[in-house]
């Protein structure tokens, strides 16, 4: 281990993985920009998901970019940096949709990969829109135990449960094309259910996974996102991962994905090959030992893989 690694790993301000913090507007020439979406306002859930970049990028710190099993090393074969927060408006979930929105259309436009690291899953509505200005029609997957396919909730339209419909509303998003994978548990009310069938928004339970085993089901998963279309959104919920595993998030759910499964998700999610990705709902008050920030790295780490070939 060379000096630089020590001194990241045991000092310094934290930046995502040890990266360097650059601005937004100057990413030009590397693979990927991770932006910090400290959002959590319009939460149907527990509160606490505005601390997660924070809690997310000093866990990150105690990684290396290195990958014994793959040889290989991730910011070597895939220069990635911070660009530091979307600075979110806490009083006005329309002026963070727009902010999140144009923030995602930037890095993209400047051929660089947006990771946004929530927040609450609303941020997804934001992103969604802002990846989707940037290709003529695009796909919408999110792993999730939950449809959060609620037309509104209460009046409200930006809000954690509405992520999935807001998605399949995007003009150039196809409701076909609109896929989540992983939901159980006793979170999904009846008029979610019918609001996707009504939409033609596919969905995979957990039962239905496991009987179609749970590589063919996300096989068949990302065609069905990525039919017909030139850019894919993907989305990662991090309450899919069963509670044991991720006990910090708003809505912890028993009998999700395992941690394991979840990471070979992650680099099957990378391999599809998408134009933007989230990771969201990391609660750190929630996660008393800090095993839940410490997945939610290694699934960014490994979505980021898949992304660069491997
Ligand atoms: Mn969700």
């Amino acid at each position: 281990m060379s000096e630089s690694d020590l001194r990241v790993i045991q000092s310094g301000v934290a930046t995502f993985f040890g990266r360097p913090l650059i601005a937004p507007n100057a990413v030009g020439g590397v693979k990927c920009a991770i932006v910090g979406v400290p959002w959590d306002e319009g939460n149907v859930g527990r509160n606490g998901a505005n601390y997660g970049p924070r809690t997310f990028r000093d866990a990150s710190h105690w990684f290396f970019g290195y990958n014994a099993e793959d040889d290989f090393d991730l910011w070597e074969e895939f220069p990635t940096v911070d660009v530091g927060d979307v600075p979110v408006m806490p009083p006005n979930a329309e002026r963070t949709m727009d902010l999140i929105e144009s923030h995602v259309r930037s890095i993209r436009t400047q051929g660089v990969f947006p990771f946004s690291v929530g927040g609450n899953h609303s941020l997804a509505i934001g992103a969604a829109r802002g990846a989707a200005s940037t290709v003529s029609r695009m796909g919408y997957l999110s792993i999730d135990a939950h449809l959060d396919t609620a037309d509104e909730w209460a009046g409200e339209r930006l809000i954690s449960g509405c992520p999935t419909a807001r998605a399949a509303e995007i003009e150039n998003v196809n409701p076909r094309n609109v896929v989540v994978f992983g939901v159980h548990g006793w979170l999904n009310p009846r008029d979610q259910v019918q609001n996707a069938a009504d939409k033609g928004i596919i969905w995979f339970g957990s039962q239905q996974i496991d009987r179609l085993g749970l590589k063919h089901a996300l096989a068949e998963a990302i065609r069905i996102a990525t039919d017909g279309v030139d850019g894919l959104y993907v989305s990662f919920d991090l309450d899919s991962v069963d509670a044991s595993a991720m006990p910090g998030t708003g809505t912890p759910e028993p009998g999700g994905f395992t941690a394991k499964e979840a990471l070979y998700i992650a680099r099957e999610l990378g391999r599809a090959k998408p134009i933007a990705a989230d990771v969201v709902e990391l609660a750190p008050c929630y996660d008393l030992s800090g095993i839940s920030a410490r997945l939610a790295c290694a699934v960014t780490m490994e979505i980021l893989s898949g992304l660069c070939g491997k």
